[in-house]
């Protein structure tokens, strides 16, 4: 939901008065500002800012993790709507997400002159340049300011560029020195083929581009070149007019080269010269006392009556609070009848926002209500005592099996993907850092050699999110998480036939085998695979090289499913064998608690498995047995003093032995959680609470006890942490946006309450599905795709090339861009931090939905 944003037009009089005295040049006409339009100032938040228009200047970095995330760089919040981004010195036309960035050498604000100056830096070219945005008439400039000339190489190359977000401008027009022209609904070139040599290396030397035995790459042409740019001048909330002081700007489409690419304004640097080497004026047009349209934030899904049911409404700095909101009931004729009008008590602010919450929880009849507050009235949900009874079926019966790893998966009419993967895979080579975080040190810590196959994982597992790679850590995390919502809900639900024998998934076809158990069986079949032949969990299973790894479409054609056979040339296959070398590589590192958590992982699904896949269930428990043994045996490496490893390390091996424990019921596994768990609570409490408590079953009376101190002692700081932001709820502010946190917060609150119904209460168990299902900031979609009535329908799944979305995903969320600025794209589905599925997410989510109906629902 795009803030339409309530527009108090000036009267028409007002207009054609100042349209008037532009033509007379009356007014700053050289500039075209109409009499009304102010002047941008530095705020405190150190950006530039006035009513309908910010203009930060690398109040975000990029910050290289996955490189170009688009949320950094000079950047326009227009309206509400962050429009454009990456406004720096690129060194290509429409940068693609691996290509160089620059580092933020040194950012200077000046309230005095309104200029806000940063230096940027290319490491791999001695390049330094200085970026200059200064506030002027109704707008700002931006120049560029060199104080060597550009280096030879980048002559022609480096330009000053400004990315806008496609979906903001389709169905929008352009004129380019009052040429008009339609933005292109879909990429249509111009591109042009370009020798190797000119191209600029990319991260690492990777490429994105395939050759495929073709010498040239690609790279787009502009779509149409001038000096004044004006953007959607039909539309005032969109209307952008940039004027290129020197030299020529020109229109590029991203797309044609990536489908994450934006709209790319590009000015080249002039060649040999220091000084100003690019100028603009850009004047974003603003819309006198725009404010921003309020967002009634609510569950999606509905309420349980005896939930608590709090809509908390998001308003614009400069909006004037209402008194009340109020709940209507939806009669079978059509009737809306007012049920109860609440108060709607000021909360305060939370980053650049007013909130106010309104508190319906005394309604408690079962129907169909919606909320109205002011012009704004949200859809019908339900209120009754079925809500949650149905909310994780989607996860289950769609996500899970789209996500399925060397299978083919059919739905109906339509196939997903065919089975892929199947010529998995080889020995990673050493020394190597991976684009996907992925990497190999100086021993592959296995008895395979680099470039080895190693047999037996073309079975099992998941694509991990987005993207096509078996994510060690994550399947281990998701073959526990799913074998617990087995431990404690054994849902018999039954709507899809997984046949492992011919490798087929049919979605929405019941098998008489419980779907539960089916995943369960696809994580447990290739954690088995890899311990049977490496003894160890593997850190990932992912393409290696990068224009495959970021393939978009149907799994099975990210490879040729065929074993590399070097005898073959590049292209050639013969007898079942290629001579492309495509074959996936497996990263080994020998990380104790990577191990711990695969052990963990084993030892679950083989409870949760036994008499449906015995001769598995078995294998599963003597191999986390054996690799439990072995790892405890190796001398431990010496524990990092701060960091991940450090908080997170002993926390693996923790939730192994409970695990363990749990799966055998062996006092060995009960005593060494004994030994560990105290100091683990007292380090990390908030990390090992949910493991803890779920151990109460193997320990002794004492145990439950004791443990209850800690308990009290989270209560007391849960007490504070509610007080944090209107929503209640833990909204994590790093660069991957915070959902996973507030399902597992919810979880550990869900696991709580059943051991100490005193202390912790329900309502924060559904607390975290509200938040989840609509009640957060920015708009009010439900985060899990196809569940509650308005839900994410773009998302970061492996079909965003679609505009589409996977039922049953679990998107990252409100991502909170530095310093103020919460954001979750709801026409653009390509930002990973705010809209990638993972399974993770999912599996979390499944649990805590269940949990919510075994809470409630009964
Ligand atoms: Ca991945
Ligand atoms: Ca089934
Ligand atoms: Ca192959």
């Amino acid at each position: 939901m795009i803030p339409p944003g309530r527009c108090e037009r000036p009267a028409r009089g007002v207009l054609l008065f100042g349209a008037l005295l532009a033509a007379l040049g009356l007014l700053a006409g050289a500039r075209g500002a109409l009499a009304e339009d102010k002047p941008l100032v530095i705020n405190a938040q150190q950006y530039f800012e006035k009513r309908g228009l910010d203009v930060r200047v690398f109040t975000g970095e990029y910050n290289g993790m996955f490189f170009d995330e688009k949320t950094a760089g000079v950047e326009l919040i227009h309206h509400g709507v962050r429009t454009a981004t990456g406004g720096a010195v690129r060194l290509s036309p429409t940068p693609e997400q691996w290509d160089q960035i620059p580092k933020l050498a040194a950012r200077k604000v000046d309230p005095e002159t309104a200029t806000i100056e940063v230096t940027l830096r290319y490491e791999a070219f001695d390049f330094e340049s200085r970026i200059a945005v200064t506030a002027d008439g109704a707008g700002f400039r931006i120049a560029v300011l060199l104080d060597k000339p550009l280096p030879a190489a980048l002559e022609g190359r480096a330009g000053l560029n400004l990315e806008f977000r496609p979906s903001l401008y389709w169905e929008h027009s352009y004129l380019v020195d009052g040429h008009p022209g339609i933005f292109p609904r879909y990429p249509a070139g111009p591109t042009t083929p370009l020798p190797p040599a000119k191209k600029i290396r990319q991260f690492e030397g990777f490429s994105t581009f395939d050759l495929h035995g073709h010498e040239d790459y690609v790279e787009a042409l502009p779509v149409a070149a001038g000096k004044t740019l004006v953007m959607a001048p039909e539309d005032p909330e969109r209307r952008v007019t940039i004027r290129c002081l020197s030299g020529e700007l020109s229109l590029f489409d991203g797309r044609n080269l990536a489908q994450n690419g934006w709209y790319v304004v590009c000015t080249l640097l002039a060649a040999k010269a220091t000084g100003k080497v690019a100028e603009w004026y850009v004047e974003p047009h603003t819309i006198p006392g725009w404010t921003r349209t309020p967002v009634i934030g609510f569950s999606q899904v509905g309420y349980h009556p005896s939930q608590p049911k709090r809509a908390v409404i998001e308003l614009d700095a400069n909006d004037t609070p209402l008194e009340s909101a109020s709940l209507f009931e939806i009669r079978p004729d059509g009737q809306e009848v007012e049920k109860l009008r609440a108060k709607a008590q000021p909360w305060g602010k939370y980053l650049r926002y007013n909130y106010l919450v309104a508190d319906f929880s005394s309604v408690r009849e079962p129907g169909l209500y919606r909320i109205q507050y002011g012009a704004q009235t949200t859809g019908a949900f339900p209120i009754a005592a079925d809500v949650y009874a149905r909310v994780w079926q989607p996860t289950l019966d769609v996500f899970f099996p789209v996500q399925m790893d060397h299978m083919f998966v059919n739905e109906a009419y339509r196939v997903w993907h065919g089975a892929a993967h199947l010529d998995d895979a080889l020995q990673a080579p050493l020394d190597e850092q991976h684009f996907d975080g992925y990497k190999t040190g100086a021993v592959t810590n296995t008895p395979y050699k680099p470039g080895e196959r190693i047999p037996g994982l073309a079975v099992g597992g998941w694509f991990d999110a987005g993207d096509f790679d078996i994510e060690g850590r994550s399947h281990a995390a998701v073959v526990s998480s799913l074998a617990a919502t087995w431990e404690a809900f054994h849902p018999q639900h039954d709507q899809t036939l997984v046949d492992q024998a011919l490798r087929f998934v049919d979605i929405h076809r019941p098998d008489g085998k419980p779907d539960l158990l089916q995943q369960i069986e696809q994580g447990a079949l290739q954690l088995a695979a890899e311990y049977r032949a490496i003894g160890r969990l593997v850190r990932g299973i992912v393409d290696g090289e990068l224009h495959r790894y970021h393939h978009l479409g149907d799994g099975s054609t990210q490879t040729d499913n065929l074993v590399y056979d070097p005898s073959l040339k590049p292209f050639e296959s013969k007898d079942g064998r290629s001579g492309t070398p495509d074959d996936r590589w497996v990263y080994t590192e020998a990380t104790p608690s990577s191990n711990y958590a695969g052990i963990g992982a084993l030892a679950a699904a083989s409870s949760a498995l036994r008499g449906f896949n015995d001769p598995l269930a078995a294998e599963c428990l003597a191999l986390a047995r054996k690799a439990y043994a072995e790892e405890r045996a190796r001398p431990a490496p010496a524990a990092p003093a701060a960091g991940f490893s450090a908080a997170f390390g002993p926390l693996a091996e923790l939730s192994a032995v409970q695990q363990l424990a749990a799966a055998t019921r062996e006092k060995e596994y009960a005593d060494r959680f004994g030994e560990l768990v105290w100091p683990a609570l007292d380090r990390t409490p908030g990390f090992a609470l949910q493991t803890a408590v779920r151990a109460i079953p193997v320990m002794d009376a004492a145990y439950a006890a004791r443990l209850r101190r800690y308990v009290e002692k989270y209560k007391t700081e849960l007490d504070g942490m509610l007080k944090q932001n209107p929503y209640g709820v833990p909204i994590g502010t790093g660069g991957w946006a915070g959902n996973a946190q507030v399902i597992g917060w919810a979880t550990t609150n869900y696991y709580l309450n059943k051991a100490y119904p005193d202390l912790v209460d329900t309502g924060l168990v559904t607390r975290g599905l509200d938040y989840l299902f609509g009640t957060h900031p920015v708009h009010n979609y439900s985060f899990v795709s196809a569940v509650g009535n308005r839900s994410k329908h773009l998302a970061y799944g492996n079909n965003r090339a679609d505009f589409s979305f996977i039922a049953g995903g679990v998107v990252p969320g409100v991502l909170v861009l530095k310093p103020d600025y919460p954001e979750n794209m709801d026409d653009w589905p390509f930002l990973w931090g705010e809209n990638e599925y993972t399974i993770g997410a999912a599996a979390s989510y499944l649990f805590l939905a269940n949990a919510a109906q075994e809470l409630l629902g009964r």
